[in-house]
């Protein structure tokens, strides 16, 4: 028996689990969860990384001896290191204001079409390259020496190794998809320095030990698919090829899994990215709003209990007031409650009745991009997996097969820490295979709940036409 630690940090919150692999073993338990609680300062929101990083210290001091450890992290952003390997400055925070007007003033060096083509990745406001051309000019942008993805920033800071993991690289919007490599001419054509960028590493390479002075024995830092949703589509229990999957938690990541990218202009039109994946898999999928804006409600109330609020939104009719989560308004932070029933065609009222709102648009969301990801890749689909803090929902999972037409297998709700310890595994030489083969794993010990579709398709047809009215 092997045992690894795996660091999934959301961007609601971290965890450190311990996964136990062994001959017909996959067991995990978390050993620290902590909140992911972002912070306004001087007019820009923050992540709170030191926090973050204590919370993955006690959880591998928790953890014990371990065989490996892997860190996962929500994807583009990144931490600026100077001459000295210093880290300048707090993350910034993609949700914040700053890429505002940016992506017009990177259009204007490069047309969206050709953008596309070179990267495959859809067009989202905070994506990194979106940032950098935000900070240009900045001191702190002149000052760095390095950029680190999140996950290799902890990775550099528990072993003194940098790097810029391949997975998680795919989703800057600076990598080139053909070649896999770092497009450095699209870099220097917006003044972005590629020295900036460390090496690339794949997922399944060991980064280096543990440094002695952590006091945390010397484990090997193994990197895994390091974009969470990366790791979550590892963790994926399907059968064969012909699933969609949604990674559904702050985000809803709508798609299937391909060997080669979809790069029409249908696809780009219809904003579907193109990430990198583990094993060379293609990740073709759309970010629909997801959990967020229910997250913001919550925050908002002051944190009522969730399974109880649930329970009063399943008992409200269905399709009282239906909003397009599509809106990039819903983006930022703050009066969600407000931005909800503003939207709405019948606003909603009372607290009953936006969970609702927000759950029966999450579906049609899920409903489109499922359909979406089917057409234009050309594969088709027999059942979806939600994986995720989402597949807890039992409303939203019934409500999405529904939607669907499909059945929904929910579960495991800890798909990315899976998924995660799975590849730190098979790297170690604990277990062998291909995807499928990690993925039978997973079916054999793992709990999945499966929801029928529920046949009122026509009413289905009917909100999603009050969208497009
Ligand atoms: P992220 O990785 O983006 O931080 P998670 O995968 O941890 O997200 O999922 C968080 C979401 O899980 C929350 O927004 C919440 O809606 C949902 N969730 C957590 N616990 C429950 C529960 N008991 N019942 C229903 N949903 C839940
Ligand atoms: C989910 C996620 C998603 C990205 C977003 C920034 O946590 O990594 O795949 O688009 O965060």
């Amino acid at each position: 028996m092997k045992t690894f630690a795996a660091v999934d940090l959301g961007a609601s919150s971290g965890r450190v689990m311990v996964g136990r692999v062994g001959p017909g073993t996959l067991a995990l338990e978390a050993v620290n969860r902590f909140r992911n609680e972002p912070v306004r300062a001087g007019g820009t929101l923050y992540w709170d990384i030191l926090a973050l990083y204590r919370g993955v210290l006690e959880g591998l001091r928790r953890a014990g001896p371990v065989d490996g450890i892997g860190i996962d992290s929500w994807a583009v952003d990144y931490g600026l290191l100077d001459a000295t390997g210093a880290l300048l400055g707090n993350p910034v925070h993609y949700r914040d204001s700053r890429t505002e007007g940016a992506a017009e003033r990177v259009a204007s060096v490069i047309g969206e079409e050709k953008l596309y083509a070179l990267t495959g990745l859809q067009k989202l406001p905070f994506n990194t390259i979106y940032q950098l051309v935000a900070a240009a000019g900045t001191p702190q942008l002149a000052a760095a020496r390095q950029l680190l993805m999140i996950p290799d920033l902890l990775a550099y800071w528990l072993t003194g190794e940098t790097g810029a993991e391949f997975t998680n690289a795919s989703t800057t919007q600076l990598l080139d998809l053909g070649s896999g490599r770092w497009a450095g001419e699209l870099m220097t054509a917006l003044g972005i320095r590629p020295t900036l960028f460390p090496p690339l590493r794949a997922p399944g390479t060991v980064i280096g030990p543990v440094l002695p002075e952590l006091g945390l024995g010397t484990p090997d830092v193994i990197a895994v698919g390091s974009h969470d949703t990366a790791s979550a589509v590892v963790g994926v229990p399907a059968a064969g090829p012909d699933f969609a999957y949604i990674s559904c938690g702050t985000w809803s990541l709508v798609g299937v899994e391909l060997d080669a990218p979809v790069l029409t202009e249908a696809s780009r039109r219809a904003n579907f990215t193109n990430e990198g994946g583990v094993d060379g898999t293609v990740r073709y999928l759309r970010n629909v709003m997801g959990l967020w804006p229910l997250q913001e409600c919550l925050r908002e109330w002051g944190s009522p209990d969730l399974p109880a609020l649930l329970r009063e939104a399943a008992a409200v009719p269905a399709f009282r007031a239906v909003v397009d989560l599509d809106d990039p308004v819903f983006l930022p932070p703050g009066d969600m409650a407000g931005r909800l029933t503003r939207a709405g065609d019948r606003p909603p009222s009372g607290r009953a009745e936006i969970v609702r709102c927000v759950l029966d648009s999450l579906a049609l969301a899920h409903r489109r991009a499922v359909r979406q990801a089917q057409e234009l890749s050309s594969r088709s689909v027999g059942a979806v997996h939600i994986v995720g803090g989402g597949a807890r929902n039992e409303l939203l999972c019934q409500l999405t097969a529904d939607a669907c037409g499909l059945p929904v297998l929910a579960g495991p709700v800890e798909a990315t820490a899976l998924g995660n310890v799975l590849v730190q595994a098979r790297a170690a030489g604990a277990i062998s295979g291909d995807l499928p083969a990690l993925r039978a794993r997973l079916r054999e010990t793992q709990q999945i709940v499966r929801y029928e579709p529920r046949g009122d398709a026509a009413a289905w047809r009917a909100a999603e036409r009050r969208l497009e009215a």
